[in-house]
């Protein structure tokens, strides 16, 4: 019996900051039955694909998605009941031509998306497999080295400290599995000394530490301390990452850093210092989203000796990526499911990427669900990377508990490159 779409349904249900997203229920006509959830960012860029909410003051306080539920279920439905499940890109076209606008602003790539995974998962199910065995020709065998976002600021936490994410990335031991063990080591530690130093220990959006520090620096040096405390060799077992996620920094052309104005040049040439200072091996959004010049400029002095990679720069978009490329702009793309809303465009883009040489960092979003599909895309895609918060808060740890089934179940054909993951090092 060939793979076919029975029915679909979507719902209102909650995301990891108590807000309203949906999540789509199908059923195939061999009848199993899959739920795919679409996840919700805060720090989002201007040129993602549009997350549809009912802007209603009176339920959810405006962030309701019973229209975006409403296309699903009216909409999409009719259109994909009775589909085959076998040809993922055809599904996928049926949605974009329905929707028909380039934004997915008619019927929102949040409905879009929910679809679009829900046919990828619902074809595992049907062939008896997980959706890193069918999604991308069932080539993945990549374990992601982790990007763990031990500390929050930014627009995740309310403690003042520019920098968005303090991330660590353990690239030693061999297997994703050790590297997690490492990762939380560190956060473990990283918990002891800032209860010893009186720093709050509470948590912010995506699982990390939320203190309120001095400044950028101190989260860096508190990181160095916690690795060091765990056992582990910073700028050997394990490198440090940051996203600045540097549109929210952005005003009328300049930068508030620490409560100074500055340069594009000016920032890129302290993550420089930075660099000397800390082993830093990547930096997400270190310019703005449009400020092209800047990036231009950062990547000149930066890209030969760190991955930069571009978040609210590319959106997972190909057409922007293109522009990257050509440009010669950073040397990395995050992925976002639901920047661009759809399962063959994401791949599309990491095609596009790939081949040009610009590694993929698979991510989750702020808000997040119980749902770990991007754990089965990163290794299906062969992403090397990915980022999905912390070491606690189940939505994040969700994730990582999927990767190490997901290894133990690969065996011997699993491969992860810990170091090797950055060419320039
Ligand atoms: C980011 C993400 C995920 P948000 O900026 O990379 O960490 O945050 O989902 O809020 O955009
Ligand atoms: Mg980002």
């Amino acid at each position: 019996m060939s793979s076919v779409v029975e029915s679909l349904k979507a719902r209102e249900i909650l995301d990891s900051r108590g807000r309203p997203t949906l999540e789509v229920e199908m059923v195939t006509q061999k009848g199993n039955r899959v739920i795919a959830a679409v996840p919700s960012g805060a720090s989002t860029g201007a040129h993602e694909a549009v997350e549809l909410r009912d802007k209603d003051p009176k339920r959810y306080l405006g962030l309701g998605v019973t229209k975006a539920i409403e296309n699903v279920n009216k909409v999409l439905a009719p259109l994909v009941v009775n589909q085959s499940l076998e040809d993922q890109k055809k599904i996928d076209e049926i949605l974009l031509n329905r929707d028909g606008s380039k934004n997915k602003g008619e019927l929102g790539a949040n409905a879009i998306l929910g679809v679009s995974l829900a046919c990828a998962k619902a074809f595992a199910a049907d062939q008896g497999k997980e959706l890193y065995e069918t999604v991308g020709g069932g080539a993945g065998v990549t374990l992601p080295v982790p990007l763990m976002n031990i500390i929050n600021g930014g627009a995740h936490a309310n403690n003042g400290l520019d920098v968005q994410e303090f991330m660590i990335a353990p690239v030693c031991g061999g297997s994703f599995k050790e590297a997690l063990r490492a990762g939380v080591e560190v956060f473990q530690h990283l918990r002891k000394i800032l209860d010893e130093k009186s720093f709050s220990t509470a948590v912010g959006d995506e699982g990390g530490f939320a203190p309120k520090l001095n400044g950028n620096r101190q989260a860096l040096e508190l990181i160095l301390s916690a690795i060091e405390k765990a056992g582990y060799k910073a700028g050997e077992d394990i490198y440090l990452a940051l996203d600045v996620a540097a549109t929210e920094l952005y005003k009328e052309g300049a930068y508030t850093w620490e409560g100074k104005s500055l340069s594009a040049e000016k920032l890129s040439e302290l993550y420089k210092e930075w660099q000397g200072s800390f082993p830093i091996v990547s930096i997400e959004d270190g310019l703005s989203e449009d400020d092209w010049e800047g990036w231009a400029f950062q990547t000149q002095l930066l890209g030969k000796q760190m991955q930069l990679v571009g978040d609210d720069l590319f959106v997972t978009n190909k057409e922007r990526l293109k522009v990257g490329i050509d440009k010669q702009i950073a040397n990395s793309i995050l992925i976002k499911v639901n920047q661009i809303g759809s399962l063959t465009e994401t791949a599309e883009t990491i095609q596009l990427a790939q081949s040009n040489n610009y590694s993929c960092v698979m991510s989750h979003r702020s808000g997040e669900t119980e749902d770990t599909t991007i754990a089965d895309l990163a290794v299906a895609f062969n992403c090397g990377q990915i980022k999905t918060g912390s070491l606690c808060r189940s939505e994040r740890t969700a994730k990582y508990n999927q990767l190490l089934r997901i290894e133990e179940r690969l065996g011997s054909k699993a491969k992860f490159l810990g170091k090797k993951t950055y060419p320039f090092l």
